[in-house]
């Protein structure tokens, strides 16, 4: 059964009557530009064909109801008791999203409540977004059924402030603009400072490539510990460097910086700053000579991840490592790190001996067996029924 098939079924079964309408949201990979997102700088991620629906129905008083597939038990919120820490665990999403659309201008003081149902296929701590998918859902649908006629950059907002001060997690935009501006055979080009976006085509299917993804099933949480503290050495690093941001720091400024700054900060910054080209020159090269030639730029990605900004884990290595050695074009570890997935890009005929090659060497290591899977830049956030 789809996902949407799913909420709808879902929903029947726990409030005893249809919904009203359904929508869906996707998960993401970032193809390129990792920690670049709140330091004002570039990202390049998509939307991929892993998603989470809700079924909406509405009610006669001023109550939310959620309930997932995910969860034993729904719970509920009255619209005036919805504050940041009146609501914990996974109903943080959704319910988040519900108080974040009032802090960014909705008038939620004459809207009805409603009942929500939840199910997704997007795979928990993989590093593909799942808290993204399950807020731009959430958020889209109520946008819609309350008339508040927000647009998309904006529910992207709403989504982040309800996974800041709501989930707690110090993270960007990029997650949600993905989920929220994605399209078929696209990946969204974005500029974390203006938030302008330029939905660019991959071509991956017209030039036989496959976007792999391995979940090395090392679980990170962006709420605590490394995430916090690279965001704190980029802010301590700009302001080092009399930089309103990262983003104001080129490559040309690196030597000074080296200078001025400690070494571990500089390396975080060195990160930053050539990440932030990288995403230009991946742009540049997709245009002007196919996804086939972007592979040099993913595989450096990786390296000044895991050298400069220290996020990878000995699994997503492996993973890339792997891949590289048996014929992908580039590979790197994906979304915020200390866990959750790698990519490769690979000629479609290689998919099957890459598979092998990596479940082997996790199996020789002794790691866990990671999941290995395709997955296909898609549709942003719609409603489905
Ligand atoms: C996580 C965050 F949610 C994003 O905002 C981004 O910072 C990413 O890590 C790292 O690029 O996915």
């Amino acid at each position: 059964m789809s996902e949407v098939a799913e909420a709808m079924h879902g929903f029947a079964e726990w409030f005893g009557r249809p919904p009203i309408g359904t929508w869906s949201a996707p998960g993401r990979v970032n193809l390129i530009g990792e920690h670049t997102d709140y330091n004002d700088g570039f990202v390049f991620p998509f939307a991929i064909d892993r998603r989470t629906a809700v079924a909406l129905g509405d009610r006669d008083d001023r109550v939310i109801r959620v309930a997932s597939s995910l969860a034993a038990e729904p719970v509920e919120v009255h619209l005036d008791e919805l504050a940041p820490d009146a609501v914990s665990g996974w109903s943080a999403y959704p319910l988040g999203v519900a108080w974040a659309l009032g802090e960014l201008g909705a008038d939620l003081e004459h809207v009805r409540g409603v009942d929500l149902y939840l199910s997704s296929n997007v795979p928990v701590g993989a590093g593909l977004s799942s808290s993204a998918a399950i807020e731009c859902a959430v958020a889209l649908a109520l946008d819609e059924h309350w008339g508040l006629g927000f647009d998309r950059p904006t529910l992207a907002k709403v989504g982040q402030l309800a996974e800041n001060r709501v989930v707690g997690a110090p993270t960007g935009i990029m997650d949600q603009s993905a989920s929220l501006l994605g399209e078929a055979d696209a990946a969204v080009f974005l500029d974390c400072r203006s938030l302008d976006a330029d939905v660019i085509p991959l071509g991956f299917e017209t030039d036989g490539l496959s976007l792999v993804v391995i979940d090395v099933r090392v679980e990170h949480a962006h709420a605590s510990g490394g995430y916090a503290a690279r965001r704190a050495s980029c802010e301590a690093g700009a302001r080092a460097l009399g930089a309103e941001s990262l983003r104001d720091v080129h490559p040309d400024d690196l030597a000074r910086a080296e200078e001025l700054l400690d070494d571990e900060t500089f390396r975080r910054v060195r990160h930053v700053v050539t990440e932030n080209q990288r995403v230009l020159d991946t742009v540049r090269t997709l245009r002007e000579d196919g996804p086939g030639a972007i592979g040099p730029l993913l595989d450096a990605s990786h390296v000044s991840m895991r050298d400069d900004f220290e996020i990878s884990v000995p699994e997503l290595d492996l993973a890339v490592e792997t891949a590289q050695a048996h014929g992908a074009i580039g590979a790197r570890m994906t979304g915020g790190g200390f866990g959750g997935s790698a990519i490769a890009l690979v000629i479609d005929g290689l998919v099957p001996v890459v598979t092998h090659e990596v479940l082997a060497a996790f199996a020789e290591r002794g790691y866990r067996e990671p999941a290995v899977f395709t997955v296909r830049p898609s549709q942003g956030a719609r409603r489905d029924a």
